[in-house]
């Protein structure tokens, strides 16, 4: 089981066995949780599994305590049935999503298959460390459709992760329909790193992307990153340039050298219709606008900017969340920053200096938790600036005692960074993002007692088989005994 949960009891004398009788019960609002496990369930076994109100041989309640808290839930599986106990719809979610890997790794499957359909005697009591999960998908460098963005969510769903961190602009690409600015997608999204076609999401499409990241109980967090980053957008309007010259598409990998004019009023009315269209898109609560690698920014400059951008989030009710560089001016409240640093102490000291005026972080340690870094010298794909990071660099960690000098409390949780540079379809992903995310997965859901690399490897080892079943392209680390 990963994440692991908070408590667990096995009832060795007890076996739950699915068989074709079986029903799930529910209470009414929660249908659809129900609906979506049987759909899965059906597909495997070939039983009809019908859906009723109330109890049923799986029962989903979501008329749990309050104790439980917001994704908490309870589940119990014995000789006579399951029952999953939770006070909301998410950890009702969570708890099926528990439940799923209490089944045997074919019960993921897309066609019917043998049984027989065990679950050992358990009962379990789960609910989150952290409540900031997360995972980041450039679909800048590279662009993915709104199907292969489905899939990546179906998959890291499977280990409770609850935000999608989606990168939808850099030097390479503009990925978001802006109605005020359309050149910024006709032109700023129609290339990608190698100059093949790129492509964009239409306000129907992200639509699409946040109603099936919120059925998964995913929060998307969209960034437009600024004031670095930024060719694509420079590229379709030239007024946005100091000299008014939009400079060419760029399909290469560099980084640092673009940045938005910071004393032209253009780029504040640009911003303000840019977060505002997508603010208004975005049901979560957090509008990231980037702040990294302002390299070709006056420091001076870029920290008259960060204000002023903040400024426009807030005005458009989000909170800010951005990059750690931001953190070297003032920052509004509420504001999350996202550490990318490795052990630099500069890094380290713009965390504290966010944290001391009242912002909270979210730790995505790029020698840690940076999914597109290598395994290894021999991996094919990825980069290494940050260092290799085995599966094993990428769990050993601690979030609550990573950075010197911020308290437990000010850290909201983790995310997987997946840059796209060097990745262009869903196999080179999955490559990368397998078997190393449930591990970030489990360093924000599971108590901090749970985290010991020596049995988590055997843990991991069991997800295998499961990947095996859902066609997951992972790297089958030489770190980890694989089933
Ligand atoms: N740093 C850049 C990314 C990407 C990354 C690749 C951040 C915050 C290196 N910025 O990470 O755009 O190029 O590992």
């Amino acid at each position: 089981m990963i994440p692991q949960p908070t408590a667990q009891q096995a009832l060795p004398d007890e076996t739950f066995t699915l068989l074709s009788d079986a029903t799930i019960g529910v209470d009414e609002q929660m249908q659809t949780i129900a609906d979506n496990l049987a759909a899965q369930l059906r597909r495997s076994t070939g039983f009809a599994l019908p859906v009723q109100q109330g109890t049923g041989t799986i029962t989903l309640s979501a008329n749990g305590p309050e104790s439980l808290g917001a994704e908490g839930y309870e589940l119990r599986a014995d000789a006579s049935g399951v029952t999953i106990t939770a006070a909301t719809a998410e950890g009702l979610f969570r708890g099926v999503t528990t439940l799923r890997q209490l089944l045997p790794a074919k019960a993921e499957a897309g066609s019917e298959q043998d049984g027989p359909w065990e679950v050992a005697g358990t009962t379990i009591s789960d609910s989150p460390r952290y409540g900031y999960r997360g995972v980041m998908l450039d679909v800048s460098r590279h662009f993915f459709t709104v199907d292969q963005v489905k899939h990546f969510i179906d998959l890291v769903s499977l280990y409770k992760i609850n935000r999608l961190h989606l990168h939808l602009s850099d030097d390479q690409g503009w990925r978001i329909q802006v109605d005020t600015w359309p050149r910024l997608t006709e032109h700023g999204g129609s290339q990608q790193v190698g100059g093949s076609a790129g492509g964009y999401y239409t306000k129907a499409d992200y639509a699409d992307l946040v109603q099936y990241a919120a059925e998964h109980y995913i929060t998307v967090v969209p960034e437009i990153d600024t004031p670095g980053h930024t060719n694509a957008a420079l590229a379709s309007y030239p007024e946005l340039n100091k000299g008014d010259q939009a400079p060419d598409l760029y399909t290469e990998t560099e980084v640092g050298f673009s940045s938005l004019t910071i004393d032209k009023d253009v780029t504040y009315a640009f911003l303000d219709d840019v977060f505002r269209e997508v603010a208004e898109q975005t049901p979560g609560d957090l509008l990231h606008l980037g702040g990294d690698e302002a390299h070709s920014t006056p420091h001076s400059e870029y920290l008259a900017f960060v204000p002023k951008a903040a400024e426009l989030v807030v005005k458009y009710g989000k909170r800010v969340m951005g990059w750690h560089e931001i953190a070297d001016g003032p920052l509004p409240a509420g504001t999350v920053v996202q550490y990318w640093g490795t052990e630099d102490p500069k890094a380290q000291v713009l965390a504290q200096q966010a944290v001391e005026q009242g912002a909270t972080l979210v730790l995505s340690p790029a020698n840690r938790a940076y999914l597109d870094m290598k395994y290894h010298e021999e991996t094919p794909l990825g980069l290494q600036w940050a260092g290799l990071v085995s599966v094993e660099q990428s769990y050993s960690w601690n979030p609550a005692t990573l950075l010197p000098n911020v308290p437990a409390s000010a850290i909201d949780g983790v995310e997987a960074p997946l840059w796209t540079e060097t990745l262009d379809d869903l196999e080179k992903v999955e490559f990368m993002v397998f078997p190393r995310l449930p591990g970030i997965a489990e360093l924000g859901w599971s108590p901090e007692s749970a985290l010991d690399w020596t049995t988590y490897r055997d843990r991991l080892a069991e997800q295998g088989p499961r990947w095996e079943v859902l066609g997951v392209n992972f790297y089958r680390a030489p770190e980890i005994d694989w089933r």
